[in-house]
Order: structure tokens, then C-alpha cells, then sequence
């Protein structure tokens, strides 16, 4: 098979372009799901995928759906790529942004070959992967695969009290399409790895294989606001310091554990958060990890224990919110096949991992056979403003969906 290449050109820019778009007066990037600057990032996006020539569509929790209809099966379940472009907090510039645009690359490409793809290829941009504003994470591609409700999702209440379905409203992406219009023949995610394996390894190519699970829950800790001087450390019912034990306990039972679970306190309120008074509250959000569900129900029920343990040494009352939770997930083996195959052929090294992050892919491959593709992430640095990846593998992971695109939409495909 000739080995065609995408237009890096036209990636590249509009990688950069789109990374432009929610800035603040400091420089900063953040476009969280349902604000005005996700509006401006989507209505760009769907700018370039009118441009392109395909049909968009939105659907009722707000996921853009860019549809190549030009198929000899116009009718047949479509080959769908994406990722997301709502960003976390202070963001870089490639997470989730690179797959959508990348994906719309490859459907240009090869437009612009005059291929006509032996089924419908969908490039699509799902809603509020991040949760960082309206939890759970992957919200969009969630509801798509049938795992919540988009009525349920449409009423989450985000962290600064705003509701879902008035915000979706707001910036025009209320769709009326059903979530889930389109059942995919198979769904390929383009992303950066957002860890340090690939470039360590000097590798260009990762062919994920597997996800691991997450647990997201927010704690909320109740003690006695009293006078930080007069009051006796024997005395007090300090939530604040209730806290920081939590983040210390968790430490240290992954490290005694050996296992490769993670464990991130990202959020941390104290009320009344004045310097000089105990803290009468806290309420934090607790994010664990693990490729294995067993371990990861171990680390949560020993989560479990040691909040009960602390409420009853440091005299605080606790209670937990589950935010999300994910088991982990193994990807189609074709497709992960495909993609060595691609990279080989490319001259391009590659090896087969896990995702650390979550996914849009973590919740397609509850309805479609699904896999990703990694390239390397400068310094393993991700949700950081300083995320890098270099040009070349951007091109090449691009170059490397094109590939896997046209072994599904070519006769010779042994998947599905
Ligand atoms: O949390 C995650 O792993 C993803 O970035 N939403
Ligand atoms: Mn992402
Ligand atoms: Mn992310």
C-alpha cells in the first residue's frame, strides 16, 4: 500500500490556531466545557468541518459530529475518529485537540485522493472529556455509549453552580440529534500520551491496548472552627488537618503497595480559609487510578477505612460524593494490529501500553470495536501549558490514523 501523508501544513496551523482560541489577558488557556470560550473553539472547529464538506451534527448533549457521507454503503455503520477539545485549567495546546483536528485531516486527505471510502467515516468531537467544570469525565462520549442518561447528564449541577443543559443552551450546542444517531463500525483515537514511556523508550508510535479505571469522589471533612492560639492541638476537631492526612495515607499505601495505582488530591477548599482559624471544613476531590479493577476496589475500600479511621481520631465528621467511575477497559486487538502494522511499514518504532488518562475511547468501546494511538509528549508533561509534542509526530501519528482509516475502508479489513 503507498504511503500517503496528511497535509502537516494544514494540521499543524490549525493545532496551533485552535490553541489560540480562550486565552486570557495572562496567556493562559482554558476552555471548559459549556463556557464562551468552548463556544468559540467549537464554532471554529465546525467552521473547518463545513469547509471540508461534511454534514455536522450536534447532538443533545452537545457532541459535534463532522459525517463524510460520500461512501459506496452510504447506509453502513461509519468508521468514527476523534477526541475532544474542551481543555482542563491552564492548558496545553495538543491534549484531545490533536485527535479531533487529525481526524479531519485524515478525511481531508483523502477527499482530496478522490478515495471513495467503502463506508461512512465520522470525525467527532465529544462534550466535557475533562470534567474539570461538570463531573464525570468523558461526559459526552458517556451519554453517547449509552452510559448515562443524556437527560441525567444534562442536569449536572458544574463546581461553579451552573447547570449543564442552561450552558449548552447558551453557546448554541444544544443539538437535537438523539446521542448515539450513529452506531460506529470501529473508533480510532489519535492522542498525545500525556506521560514520559514513548519519548524515554524513543519510541513514535504508542498502540494502546488498554485503559485503566478511575475513581473520582469528593470528600467533604466537618470539624470546629476555633482560635488557631488559644486552642490546645488535643483539643482540636481540625478538618484541615483531617485533610492532609488523607493525601499522606494514600502516599503511602500505593508505595507500600508496589502496585502502579495513582492517587491525586486536585482540589482542596477550607472554610472559613482565613489563616488564623482551625478549619471548620474541608472539601477536596480524590482521583485514584489502576489498570487492574481488583486493586483498584482495594484501594478504594482501604480509602474507605482510613476516612472512617480519621473521622473517629480527629473527631470530624466525613462524608464522600462519588463523582465517577470507570473500570478498565482492553481495546480491540485488529485494531491495535493495524496500527503497528502502519508503523512498521512507516519505519516508525512503536510498543503497545496503556492509557494512564482517561479517554473518549474509554466509553466508544462499550458499543464499538475501539483502540488508540499514542505519540510522545516532551517530558511526559500534560495539563500544563508547557504540553509539547514535536511536529514530526504529530505528522506521524496522523500519517499512522490515515493508514488504519484506509485498511477499515478497503476490502482487505479482518475486523468486523
Ligand atoms: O482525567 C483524565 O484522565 C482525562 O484527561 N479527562
Ligand atoms: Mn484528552
Ligand atoms: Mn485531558
Amino acid at each position: 500500500m503507498p504511503l500517503y501523508s496528511i497535509d502537516a501544513a494544514r494540521l499543524t496551523g490549525r493545532i496551533r490556531e485552535l490553541g489560540e482560541i480562550g486565552r486570557d489577558p495572562q496567556g493562559q488557556l482554558t476552555r471548559l466545557a459549556g463556557s464562551d470560550n468552548d463556544r468559540a473553539g467549537r464554532d471554529r472547529l465546525v467552521a473547518w468541518i463545513k469547509a471540508a464538506g461534511l454534514d455536522v451534527v450536534i447532538d443533545r448533549i452537545g457532541n459535534i459530529f463532522g459525517v463524510w457521507r460520500d461512501a459506496s454503503s452510504a447506509d453502513a455503520e461509519p468508521i468514527m475518529l476523534g477526541s475532544h477539545i474542551d481543555t482542563v485549567i491552564n492548558a496545553g495546546i495538543y491534549d484531545g485537540c490533536y485527535g479531533v483536528l487529525a481526524a479531519l485531516e485524515v478525511i481531508e486527505t483523502l477527499t482530496e485522493r478522490g478515495v471513495t471510502p467503502a463506508r461512512p467515516i465520522v470525525v467527532a468531537a465529544f462534550t466535557n472529556e475533562e470534567g474539570v467544570r461538570f463531573a464525570p469525565d468523558m461526559l459526552g462520549s458517556l451519554v453517547y455509549a449509552g452510559g448515562l442518561s443524556v437527560e441525567t447528564a444534562l442536569a449536572t449541577v458544574g463546581t461553579d453552580g451552573s447547570v449543564l443543559s442552561d450552558e449548552l443552551e447558551r453557546i448554541g450546542y444544544a443539538g437535537a440529534v438523539e446521542p448515539g444517531f450513529l452506531k460506529p463500525h470501529a473508533y480510532v483515537e489519535l492522542h498525545i500520551e500525556q506521560g514520559p514511556v514513548l519519548e524515554r523508550e524513543g519510541m513514535a508510535i504508542g498502540a494502546v491496548e488498554n485503559l485503566q479505571g478511575i475513581s473520582w469522589q469528593r470528600v467533604t471533612i466537618d470539624g470546629v472552627a476555633n482560635h488557631a492560639g488559644t486552642t490546645p492541638m488535643a483539643m482540636r476537631r481540625d478538618a484541615g488537618l483531617a485533610a492532609a492526612r488523607v493525601g499522606l495515607f494514600l502516599r503511602e499505601w500505593i508505595d507500600r503497595s508496589n502496585a502502579p495505582s495513582v492517587a491525586t488530591i486536585g482540589t482542596m477548599r477550607f472554610e472559613p480559609n482565613a489563616i488564623n482559624v482551625i478549619p471548620s471544613r474541608a472539601v477536596f476531590a480524590v482521583d485514584l487510578r489502576d489498570p487492574d479493577e481488583d486493586r483498584l476496589q482495594a484501594l478504594e475500600a482501604a480509602l474507605s477505612d482510613f476516612l472512617a479511621r480519621v473521622g473517629r481520631e480527629e473527631g470530624v465528621e466525613i462524608s464522600v460524593e462519588r463523582l465517577a467511575r470507570f473500570q478498565p477497559v482492553a481495546f480491540d486487538q485488529h485494531i491495535v494490529a493495524a496500527i503497528e502494522a502502519s508503523a512498521k511499514a512507516r519505519d516508525l518504532k512503536s510498543r503497545r501500553m496503556t492509557s494512564g488518562a482517561g479517554h473518549d475511547a474509554q466509553m466508544i468501546a462499550r458499543i464499538a470495536p475501539t483502540a488508540m494511538i499514542f505519540v510522545p509528549s516532551h517530558d511526559g508533561i500534560s495539563h500544563n501549558p508547557r504540553e509539547h509534542t514535536e511536529p514530526a509526530y504529530l505528522v506521524a501519528g496522523a500519517n499512522v490514523l490515515l493508514d488504519v482509516v484506509e485498511r477499515m475502508v478497503g476490502s482487505g479489513w479482518k475486523g468486523r
